[in-house]
């Protein structure tokens, strides 16, 4: 049985802000684009919340709903800046981190000696740590796996923590709402609804044969998250090969034009993700994904060392599309990086350091 932890900092980019302005202090905050300049939240403090303000909303709508919200401007120097220190607290605890995101990881502490391997404890000291060294809040979620530490995380926010130890397992995810479920997004949690499936326990009800026929290869995964199972590793410097926006759509699309016309709304967010990423290797190729309504899938890519646009997406799409032309379910355009093979060096330096901090060795 592994101890997860998944870390969480609460409203970050707001948090930071609020801290480096202490007049902002007890006043609805977002971080964002101006409404002139047709701009979108990245995310908003506590106080904006209770308005309903909320992260990727228009800046224009979240002032409708509060107007007396101050907006901030992004600022991702400061935003790296935390998160480098918030991996130097991670480190005093674990090699075995994983980041999803600035502020956010799993770290796997199965092995670290401290407070005699008390996950619950060190996940409440590792939230220590952070605070006294950024003056930052973070939420914790506690768990035998990756899935049920990060639903964890968020169910005591702000600034709170929650474990579930292996004997609650059961009890908890019976009642979790199956949107809830990693890979259970808008589209798929509507048609389990109107199936009759509202939480993990409905889930249950269904054999593995049933859900393989109902969600493909995918229906064996979620036999096993329906019930509190995930073999999912943390996996330990990830570098990305990648970058990516998809999404599923409420009725399938059923022919090339169709396909076209979402495109142009996919480009849109591929940019901005793009745009706010910094990217560790050049691009390599431009790529589209295209999953059909029979679960089947095919990508197909195109070198290219720039940016790309959107006219080269537009005709890998039609391209692609035409392999099965099936009704789409799924659409998907990014990028795939020139990322280096690791040289001998960088993973004799890796295995020297899993004998560092925390091993019992
Ligand atoms: P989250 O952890 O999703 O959100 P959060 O930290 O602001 O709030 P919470 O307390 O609920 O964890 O995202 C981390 C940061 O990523 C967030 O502060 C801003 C950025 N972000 C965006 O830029 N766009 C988005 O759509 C989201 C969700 C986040
Ligand atoms: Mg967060």
């Amino acid at each position: 049985m592994r101890k997860i932890i998944h870390i969480d900092m609460d409203c970050f980019y707001a948090a930071v802000e609020v801290r480096d302005h202490p007049r902002l202090r007890g006043l609805p905050v977002a971080v964002g684009g101006s409404s002139d300049r047709r701009g979108v939240l990245t995310t908003a403090n506590y106080e904006a919340r209770k308005f309903g303000v909320r992260s990727a909303m228009s800046t224009s709508k979240a002032l409708r709903l509060c107007p007396q919200l101050v907006l901030m401007p992004v600022n991702f120097d400061k935003y790296r800046a935390v998160s480098r220190l918030i991996h130097e607290v991670f480190r005093e605890f674990t090699t075995i981190i994983q980041p999803l995101s600035l502020d956010e990881a799993y770290l796997d502490v199965s092995d670290c000696d401290l407070f005699e391997n008390n996950a619950t404890k060190i996940a409440s000291a590792i939230r220590q740590r952070i605070y006294a060294k950024t003056q930052l809040t973070a939420s914790a979620g506690i768990a035998p796996n990756k899935f049920l530490a990060k639903i964890a995380s968020d169910w005591r926010k702000p600034n709170g923590q929650f474990t579930i130890a292996p004997a609650q397992i059961d009890d908890f995810v019976r009642t979790l709402p199956v949107e809830k479920i990693p890979g259970v997004g808008k589209v798929t949690a509507a048609k389990m609804h109107a199936q009759g499936l509202y939480t993990c326990a409905d889930l249950q009800l269904l054999s593995l044969t049933e859900l393989n026929h109902r969600y493909g290869k995918w229906g064996e995964q979620l036999f096993d998250l329906a019930r509190g199972i995930d073999a999912r590793r943390v996996v330990v410097d990830r570098q990305r090969k990648s970058l990516s926006v998809e999404n599923t759509y409420a009725r399938d699309l059923v022919s090339v034009e169709e396909c076209l016309e979402k495109l142009p709304r996919l480009f849109k967010e591929f940019r901005r993700r793009l745009d706010r990423t910094s990217l560790e290797h050049p691009i390599k190729a431009s790529f589209v994904k295209i999953k059909f309504s029979d679960f089947t899938a095919t990508t197909l890519e195109r070198s290219s060392f720039n940016n790309p646009q959107e006219d080269v997406f537009a005709s890998l799409l039609r391209e692609a599309y035409f392999r099965a032309a099936k009704p789409v379910r799924l659409l998907g355009v990014g990028i795939r990086l020139a990322v280096p093979e690791r040289r001998q060096r960088d993973l004799q330096l890796e295995f020297d350091s899993s004998f560092g901090f925390g091993s019992t060795s």
